[in-house]
């Protein structure tokens, strides 16, 4: 993990010169990864992102990272009209396609913060996909009401309706419906 994280160091200069910096892993490239903001050590946060499939199927089976104690891969379905998060066991990725982790949806669930995170932050994550192995992404932090990425950052996958107006970020959970 440490060396891994060595070989990627030069991947965080050129993140923190754009959010949509994409990572490629085999036929798999991970892109806008971002996060919310927490104000506390111990408390919960959401990691979103973008994965297209150029190689064949896959599946997201596992996350990690140093700011948490456990990274749950979730998904949060509309139970007749009540939103809901449910532990999965993995995020498939079909071949050719694109998944978003995004509010409402598929995410990873950070549990047990070790310490705030703040807009701007960037920090680490791995991914450990079926097929494709391990490789690690930086998280940007954005504030705890984000529903995404700035717009030009954006592809035009992202459906929810963007930060403006209010009220329609998909009833996601951020950090606070997790207490
Ligand atoms: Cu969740």
């Amino acid at each position: 993990m440490r060396r891994r994280l060595a070989l990627f160091a030069p991947i965080l200069f050129a993140a923190s010169a754009a959010l949509a910096q994409p990572v490629a892993h085999g036929g798999l490239v991970v892109e806008r990864v971002w996060a919310r903001a927490a104000a506390e050590e111990g408390m919960t946060s959401v990691v979103y992102l973008s994965i297209v499939n150029r190689g064949g199927d896959d599946a997201l089976t596992h996350a990690r990272t140093p700011v948490a104690n456990a990274a749950v891969l979730h998904q949060t379905r509309n139970d007749s009209g009540v939103m809901r998060m449910l532990k999965v066991d993995s995020i498939p990725i079909p071949a050719g396609g694109r998944v978003v982790l995004k509010p409402g949806g598929y995410h990873i669930m950070l549990v047990g913060l070790q310490k705030p995170l703040k807009p701007g932050d960037i920090f680490p994550v791995s991914l450990t996909f079926a097929h494709a192995g391990t490789l690690i992404v930086e998280a940007h932090v954005l504030k705890a009401g984000a529903s995404g990425p700035a717009p030009e950052d954006m592809g035009n996958d992202m459906d929810h309706g963007g930060t403006s107006g209010g009220g329609m970020s998909g009833g996601d959970m951020g950090g606070m419906n997790m207490k």
